[in-house]
C-alpha cells in the first residue's frame, strides 16, 4: 500500500474503490468540474472527474474499443462519426483506426478535459492531431438539437447519467440523436452496469426501442467501474448490430470478430432482464 491514497466517491454505485497513489500529476478545477490525474502503481495514469474514476491506462482499451468498434464494424461504410463527450480522446483514437472514417465530430462541453488529456494522457489523446478530428465545446444535447449534419454513427461516451450527462438520455435528446443519423445509421451509448444500474439500462433500452428498428445490448467486464459488468446500448436503423459488415482490419487489444459476437447478451437473458415493451 502506498502512503497516499485516492478514495473514490461514486454517487451512482453502492461501492467505493480506494486506489494506491504513486504521484499526483494534475489537480485542477476546470470550468465545469474538478479534474484529477494521478499515477497508480498498478493501473497507470487514472483520470478522475468530480471524484469519480473515468478511466485508467490499464483497462481503458476494454471500454473504448467496445464502445466504438461494434457499431463501426456492424456498419457497411461508416464515414461520418459523431462522439458526444469522450473528452479524454480514447473513443476518438479508436474511431480513427477505421480507414472508411473521413470525419469525426467530437462534442465535448469541457475543453479542460481535452487540454489535460493532451498534456498528461498521451496514449489516449493521440487522435486530436488527426486532420479528420474536429472538436466542438458545446453541450451534447444542444448540438443534437440544432445540427444539420448527418452521421453514420453516433457514440455517447458520457460520464455517469447523474448531473450533466442525465440530459443526454432524455426522450428528446435520444430522438434528436436518431434524427441526425443517416438511413442506415447506428447509435451506441455507454449505459452503466447490469449489477447496479439495471433500472437505467432498462429505461434506455425501452426509449431506444421506440425510436429504432433494432435495439440491442452488449457488455464488457471492466475492472475499475463500480458494478463491473458494463453495458453498451446499441440501436440501428437498418443493419443488425450483431453482424459484422466488413472484415475487421484494425489493430486492437480486446475487440475482435468473435468478441463482437459473444459480447451481446444471450437472447434468453436479454428477455429476462430487459423488457422493451414496458
Ligand atoms: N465514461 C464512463 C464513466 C463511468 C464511470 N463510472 C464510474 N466510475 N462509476 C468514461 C469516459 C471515458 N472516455
Amino acid at each position: 500500500m502506498t502512503e497516499l491514497q485516492f478514495h473514490e466517491t461514486d454517487p451512482f454505485a453502492p461501492i467505493h474503490y480506494v486506489y494506491d497513489v504513486e504521484e499526483i500529476l494534475c489537480s485542477r478545477r476546470t470550468e465545469y468540474q474538478q479534474l484529477l490525474i494521478f499515477k497508480s502503481p498498478y493501473f497507470g495514469r487514472v483520470l478522475v472527474l468530480d471524484n469519480v474514476v473515468q478511466l485508467t491506462e490499464r483497462d481503458e482499451h476494454f471500454y473504448h474499443e467496445m464502445l466504438t468498434h461494434v457499431a463501426l464494424q456492424a456498419h457497411p461504410n461508416p464515414t461520418d462519426v459523431l462522439i458526444i463527450g469522450g473528452g479524454d480522446g480514447g473513443s476518438l483514437r479508436e474511431v480513427l483506426k477505421h480507414r472508411t472514417v473521413k470525419r469525426v465530430q467530437m462534442v465535448e462541453l469541457d475543453g479542460g478535459v481535452v487540454e489535460a488529456s493532451k498534456e498528461f494522457l498521451p496514449t489516449l489523446s493521440s487522435g486530436f492531431a488527426d486532420p479528420r478530428a474536429h472538436v466542438l465545446e458545446v453541450k451534447g444535447e444542444e448540438f443534437l438539437a440544432r445540427t444539420k449534419d448527418g452521421f453514420d454513427i453516433v457514440i455517447m461516451d458520457s460520464t455517469d447519467p447523474v448531473g450533466p450527462a442525465a440530459a443526454l438520455f432524455t426522450d428528446e435528446c435520444l430522438e434528436n440523436a436518431a434524427s441526425v443519423l443517416k438511413a442506415n445509421g447506428m447509435f451506441v451509448a455507454q449505459t452503466e452496469s447490469l449489477h447496479f444500474h439495471l433500472d437505467f439500462v432498462q429505461e434506455v433500452q425501452r426509449k431506444l426501442a421506440r425510436l429504432f428498428k433494432i435495439t440491442d445490448l452488449y457488455s464488457v467486464p471492466l475492472s475499475t467501474y463500480g458494478g463491473n459488468w458494463w453495458t453498451f446500448s446499441i440501436a440501428s436503423k437498418a443493419h443488425d448490430p450483431r453482424e459484422l459488415q466488413r472484415p475487421c482490419e484494425i489493430a486492437t487489444k480486446y475487440y475482435a470478430e468473435d468478441v463482437h459476437r459473444q459480447a451481446f447478451l444471450p437472447p434468453s437473458l436479454r428477455l429476462k432482464l430487459i423488457d422493451t415493451e414496458g
